[in-house]
């Protein structure tokens, strides 16, 4: 017999999937249209990741299966090719970008092919190309022309060693998400997109899709409404008020001080009223370097009293000291508050620091130990003593003559970065006319060719050299102007591109809207939990507003999206992150050719529930060959001309019933299960599978391992494609259980008779033989002694 091995049959049938365009997608069919998206990668130098592979190979079951199931299924794959790394790499080597993209892209198809993917190559995008980013331009110019893009000078987070402006959402840990580098703060122009603007629609329409609830907190936290009330504290001395936010002002009673940003610019004036300006003036340079995010990491906290002026409680008229201290955020809400320190845990560490007055104004808690956050019952707070929070809020408000507000987390999109490997912005600007965007007919604006890519010591973009190409005319009053340098952060392209797998040729629009009315929504999402609230968010709102402006047609709704799943994380073995640094990255083409690729993807579907993060295991790979290794024998071998025995046969249909299952609800992992224990029933039967159900169980194996699947297959001589056969589907009366009539006893003694599932357990059997209404009588409140329990046949409970 002839050995399985998998390096003679995968290519072969790879190419004759291609060949024969069995995984294309038909636009406009009659079909029932499935689109299945994962998130396409970004090609980096170091070539696919096993952790790309699991998302993929997942996705490309459910399509295969569908498909099968005679749906219409787009499945599509691109290239979200812009990007620093591919830029630093340039700095380094001198290569154009252009060139180690287009290396890149090239490693990633083949090694996304080497596993059998089915994606369909003809809609295949690369954000880089021209043709594409022709249309993100476009939506940047809709989004100025919609007032949702403006350019504003603001403090922005500035890598010190990429020498770039980083989103909030790219700083982690106060450190640059990229590099690792020191993030410091800089005041530069930047592009603004106003996704504020979105920000209700952005929580309440996640009521109508089907995400996982932890996507939907990550992003409900992320934007994060508020809703409180802003109130003047009056400062005599000063002849000024201090504006606060808060959501709790039904704790105004227990406000002992107030306290400032050390940005506010209220300080200005405050400064000179106060006895140790000097001081003052030292701490606010020292909050200038740090971090938002260090601001607000649980350390023991900081501040400077302002000596000599105070401020005046509005609900008491008590006089109360300010403060400046790096835990309020200039940022949010006023950027000063009231403090609480017996209902805010920030406020109660500063206090007791300070040696500063604690007043309990809600009763529940123990505020010798730590704030009590919750809201309860007042006291201390004169006429609203007794009154529940809820209730004094309203009261309270109006006495102090308070406005209701609502704040959110989330800030308007940083949209523009001075570097080269990006969208070039499409603007024009002239002296006389200010910004314009570029008329419609002269995107795409190419990025030119320029010599040096690293941006300048003052963080502009290398193309500011590039005279020639900055140079233009206005396009209003055609006077001389110069274009933007800045480009688009990497988010550009992905906001928008699975509305061009729809229509990826398309030179007229970005994508027609017969293609979109036929395509969208995506059915399915699938991608990586860190996306949550930077790709997955920012796509929405792009979404929405092309929505509004009627660029995505109406009857399609608001939303991009109708269900999202998301994978877990694959680890290096010993569960820790796999680094080039470290040595420890599993490289797929390894495995694929020691192995074969059928094997990497039954192992990666077998490893580990979906959702979770999970560590490598070689082992694991290993036993995902042996088990083909064993379908391959035993379909060779271990078949029979007469008909299976039943057993078999009701082991075949119960595997079957399960796959299709599992399949939908992301558990490959048990399905990998039932096919293992389906083998070994399989090898222990005398006889094996005849042909009509080694075909069936083919089928229902092929979305795992499709090529070994297709080459058995073939060997049976049914002359097409396994995958332009129909799912199986599962004989009912097969897979019903046995029932048996078990007796009940009570002390021996007949009192019934009950029908349960052959072979139950002696726990299951006694439950259901105690509840029998007979059975309750006669046992008569009492616990047996002692339960005699012979299988399929008898309980007697003996008291
Ligand atoms: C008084 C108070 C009493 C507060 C109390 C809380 C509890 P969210 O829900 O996140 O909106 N705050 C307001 N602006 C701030 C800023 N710029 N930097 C740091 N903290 C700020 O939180 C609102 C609360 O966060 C506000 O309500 C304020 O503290 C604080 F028992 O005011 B609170
Ligand atoms: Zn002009």
């Amino acid at each position: 017999m002839q050995e399985y091995e998998p390096s003679k049959i995968e290519e072969k049938w790879q190419k004759y999937w291609d060949k024969n365009k069995l995984s294309e997608a038909e636009d406009f069919s009659d079909k029932k249209k499935m689109y299945f998206l994962v998130e396409f990668p970004y090609p980096s130098g170091a070539g696919l990741h096993v952790g790309h592979c699991r998302s993929y190979t997942a996705l490309d079951i459910l399509a295969r299966k569908r498909r099968m199931q005679a749906e219409n299924v787009l499945f599509p794959m691109g290239w979200d090719a812009f990007g620093l790394p591919t830029e630093n790499y340039a700095i380094k080597t001198g290569a154009h970008p252009k060139e180690a993209t287009k290396k890149a892209v090239k490693t990633f198809k083949k090694q996304e092919k080497s596993l059998g993917l089915s994606f369909d190559w003809q809609r295949e995008v690369n954000t880089t190309d021209p043709k594409y980013y022709k249309w993100t331009q476009w939506i940047f110019t809709q989004l100025f022309k919609n007032d949702l893009a403006y350019k504003e000078k603001m403090a922005i987070n500035w890598c010190l060693s990429c020498k770039i402006g980083l989103a909030n959402e790219e700083v982690v840990d106060g450190k640059c998400e990229r590099c690792g580098g020191k993030v410091t703060k800089k005041e530069k122009e930047q592009w603004m997109l106003r996704i504020t603007k979105y920000a209700d629609r952005l929580i309440n329409d996640l009521d109508n899709v089907d995400f996982p609830e932890r996507v939907k907190i990550l992003q409900r936290d992320w934007v994060g409404k508020s809703e409180g009330w802003e109130i003047e504290f009056n400062v005599p001395k000063a002849n000024t008020n201090i504006k606060v936010f808060t959501t709790r002002v039904d704790t105004i009673y227990g406000a002992t001080y107030l306290v400032l940003a050390p940005e506010h610019p209220i300080l200005e004036s405050l400064k000179s009223k106060c006895s140790n300006s000097d001081e003052v003036e030292k701490y606010i340079k020292r909050t200038l370097n740090k971090s938002d995010i260090e601001r607000q990491e649980n350390k023991e906290k900081t501040g400077v009293k302002l000596k000599g002026v105070t401020a005046i409680n509005p609900a008491n008229n008590k006089e109360i000291p300010i403060f400046i201290a790096d835990y309020v955020l200039m940022n949010y809400g006023t950027g000063s508050i009231m403090a609480v320190p017996a209902h805010d845990q920030r406020d109660f560490e500063f206090a007791k620091k300070y040696s500063l007055p604690i007043i309990e104004v809600i009763s529940g808690g123990d505020i010798d130990k730590e704030a009590y956050i919750g809201e309860g019952k007042l006291i201390n707070s004169e006429e609203f003593n007794n009154m529940f929070s809820q209730e004094s809020k309203e009261k309270i408000g109006q006495k102090i003559g308070a406005n209701k507000k609502i704040n959110y987390k989330i800030r308007d999109w940083v949209f523009s970065r001075q570097r080269y490997w990006g969208e070039p912005i499409p603007m024009i600007n002239c002296e006389k006319c200010g910004w314009a965007t570029v008329e419609d007919k002269e995107l795409p604006v190419e990025l030119p060719n320029v010599k040096e890519y690293t941006p300048s010591d003052e963080g502009e973009s290398p193309l500011i050299k590039n005279r020639k190409w900055v140079n233009t005319k206005c396009p209003k009053c055609k006077s001389p102007a110069k274009r933007e340098t800045d480009v688009m952060p990497n988010w550009a392209g992905s906001n928008w591109y699975f509305m061009r797998y729809c229509d990826p040729n398309n030179s007229e629009e970005f994508a027609s809207s017969e293609s979109l009315k036929y395509w969208m929504p995506v059915d399915w999402y699938n991608g990586g939990m860190e996306h949550t609230t930077l790709h997955l968010l920012y796509s929405r709102f792009i979404y929405k507003f092309l929505w509004d402006i009627g660029a995505v047609p109406k009857e399609l709704g608001s939303e991009p999206y109708k269900k999202r799943t998301s994978h877990g994380m694959i680890l290096a073995e010993g569960g820790v992150k796999m680094s080039k640094s470290k040595g420890n990255v599993v490289n797929p083409d390894e495995i694929i050719k020691e192995y074969g690729a059928d094997t990497l993807r039954v192992y990666e579907m077998f490893m580990g529930p979906f959702e979770q993060a999970i560590a490598w295991d070689i082992n694991g790979v290993r036993g995902a060959r042996r088990f083909l290794d064993k379908i391959w024998r035993l379909s060779k071998s271990h078949i029979t001309e007469q008909k299976s025995s039943i057993e078999l046969k009701k082991a075949l249909h119960k595997t079957i019933k399960k796959v299709t299952e599992d399949i939908e609800n992301l558990k490959f992992n048990t399905a990998v299960s039932a096919f293992m224990e389906l083998s070994n029933t399989w090898q222990a039967d005398e006889n094996g599978f005849n042909k009509n159900d080694l075909k069936n169980f083919l089928k229902v194996l092929s979305p795992f391992a499709p090529h070994i699947a297709e080459e058995l297959w073939s060997e049976l001589e049914e002359g097409e494609s396994i995958f332009l056969e129909k799912w199986p589907e599962y004989d009912i009366q097969l897979i019903q259980e046995e029932k048996v009539n078990l007796i009940i006893q009570v002390n021996g003694k007949v009192r019934g008779k009950i029908e349960v599932e052959k072979g139950i357990t002696e726990q299951d059997a006694a439950n259901l033989a105690a509840n029998e209404e007979n059975t309750k009588k006669w046992l008569d409140n009492q616990k047996p002694r002692k339960v005699i329990f012979i299988k399929d046949k008898l309980i007697n409970f003996v008291i």
